[in-house]
C-alpha cells in the first residue's frame, strides 16, 4: 500500500509537494471581493487582461529553479496544469471577465493528515482554479487508498456574499486598520468563504484567519467537519489587508513562530502557545520597501518561507535580514531567488502545496 498524501503542518519532513506554474496567467478585473485588496495608488487599479509575457517567463523560471532545488534534496515535485485562464467565468449568479493563475497552491488546496481538500475560495476569478490540480489529485487517489478528496460546499459568490461599496474610493489606511480591528470584512456571511492560505496547521490545532478571504461561517465549518481538531480564529489588526496567515504567522518548528511585528497576535490569542511554552518571535524587517510591480501581496513575504524540516528552511534570496534571522534562530537556511514570482500570488510557501510530510497528528497544545 503506497501513502501518498499526509502533512500535518508546515515544518515536519518534507517529501512531497506541489510547486505552481505561472502560465497564461492573468490580472482579473475588478470583483466585489478582489477590489479591496488592491490599493487605490496601486496602478494594478483599473487594469486587466494576460500579464506580459516576460514577466510569466522569469516567474516560471524562479518557479522551475525552485522545483530542481527541492527535487536535487530528495523531494518528490508535482507541478498543476494551467489552464487558458483569459477566459471569462459565468454561472448563473455572476459573469466576470477572467480568470487568475493556479498561482499560487496553498490557497486552492488545504492537506490536513490524509486528506486535500479544495478550498471555498471568495474571488470570483478564482471559481475554477482548482481543476489545475484536478490531474494530481486524480493520481494521487488512484496511487493512495487513503487518500480523502474533498472539496468544501462550493460557494456561490452571488452579490449576497460580498458587502458593495464597503470601501469606497476615498478610504484611508486607518479606516482600513479600524475595520481589520473591528472583523468588519468585505465578505458576507451568506456561506462558507475561506482561502487555504488562511488556515496555519499544527497538528490537533487549526488556527485560521478572519479577514478579506475567510469569514465566521469557514470557521464553524471547520469546527463541524473536524470534531477531532481544535479551530482557533485568530485576527490581526495591525494588517489593512488581511488576507493570508502566512505573512503574518509562520512555525519554524515545534515551539517557534515568527511573527510579523506590523501585525502581533493579540494578547489574549498569544496565550495559547506561551501557556504551552512556545516562543513567539518577531520577525525580521523585510529588505525591500516596495513589493515587485503588479504584485498584490505586501513586502512581508520576506518571511513567507518554506520549511523543509526543523533545521533547514528555504528563504527569498535577497530578503538578507530574514536569512540572518534565520540563521540566529538555528536553522539551516537556503537562499532561493523568487521575487519574480511574487506578483503571481504570493512567496516560497504561498507558491507551494504539502502533499506529504513525515509525521503524525501531534497535540502542541495539550
Ligand atoms: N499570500 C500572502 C500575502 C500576505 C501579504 O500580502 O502580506
Amino acid at each position: 500500500m503506497t501513502k501518498i498524501v499526509n502533512s500535518w503542518n508546515d515544518f515536519d519532513p518534507l517529501k512531497h509537494v506541489i510547486v505552481g506554474r505561472a502560465d497564461h496567467s492573468c490580472v482579473p478585473p475588478e470583483e466585489p471581493a478582489t477590489s479591496e485588496k488592491v490599493p487605490i495608488d496601486s496602478p494594478m487599479r483599473g487594469m486587466w487582461g494576460p500579464r506580459p509575457l516576460e514577466t510569466v517567463e522569469k516567474a516560471n523560471a524562479q518557479l522551475d529553479n525552485l522545483a530542481r532545488i527541492l527535487t536535487e534534496r530528495g523531494v518528490r515535485v508535482d507541478r498543476p496544469e494551467p489552464l487558458q485562464w483569459n477566459q471569462p467565468v459565468i454561472t448563473p449568479d455572476f459573469r466576470t471577465g477572467s480568470m487568475m493563475t493556479c498561482m499560487p497552491p496553498r490557497d486552492t488546496l488545504l492537506t490536513i493528515g490524509n486528506e486535500i481538500i479544495e478550498a471555498a475560495m471568495s474571488f470570483r476569478c478564482r471559481y475554477w482554479e482548482y481543476l489545475a490540480f484536478r490531474p494530481l489529485l486524480s493520481q494521487y487517489f488512484n496511487e493512495d487508498p487513503e487518500f480523502l478528496w474533498s472539496q468544501a460546499p462550493r460557494p456561490r459568490l452571488s452579490d449576497k456574499s460580498y458587502k458593495h461599496n464597503y470601501y469606497d474610493e476615498k478610504i484611508s489606511l486607518e479606516e482600513r486598520l479600524v475595520r481589520t480591528a473591528n472583523k468588519d470584512f468585505v465578505t458576507t456571511e451568506e456561506e462558507i468563504l475561506f482561502d487555504a492560505a488562511d488556515v496555519m496547521r499544527l497538528g490537533k490545532d487549526l488556527f485560521i484567519q478572519h479577514g478579506l478571504t475567510t469569514n465566521r461561517k469557514a470557521m464553524e465549518w471547520f469546527k463541524r467537519r473536524y470534531p477531532e481538531l481544535r479551530v482557533h480564529a485568530v485576527n490581526f489588526p495591525g494588517d489593512p489587508y488581511p488576507i493570508h496567515i502566512d505573512a503574518t504567522f509562520v512555525p519554524l518548528r515545534p515551539g517557534l513562530i515568527i511573527n510579523n511585528p506590523h501585525r502581533p497576535l493579540p494578547k489574549a490569542q498569544r496565550e495559547i502557545f506561551e501557556k504551552n511554552d512556545w516562543q513567539i518571535v518577531e520577525a525580521a524587517m523585510p529588505a525591500h520597501k516596495e513589493p515587485p510591480p503588479l504584485c498584490y501581496s505586501s513586502v512581508w513575504l520576506s518571511m513567507n518561507c518554506l520549511v523543509l524540516d526543523h533545521k533547514t528552511v528555504i528563504v527569498e534570496a535577497s530578503e538578507v535580514n530574514q536569512l540572518e534571522q534565520m540563521d540566529k534562530l538555528g536553522m539551516n537556511v537556503i537562499p532561493v531567488h523568487f521575487r519574480d514570482a511574487y506578483a503571481f500570488g504570493g512567496g516560497l510557501h504561498c507558491s507551494t502545496a504539502d502533499v506529504y510530510r513525515e509525521g503524525s497528528c501531534l497535540d502542541y497544545f495539550p
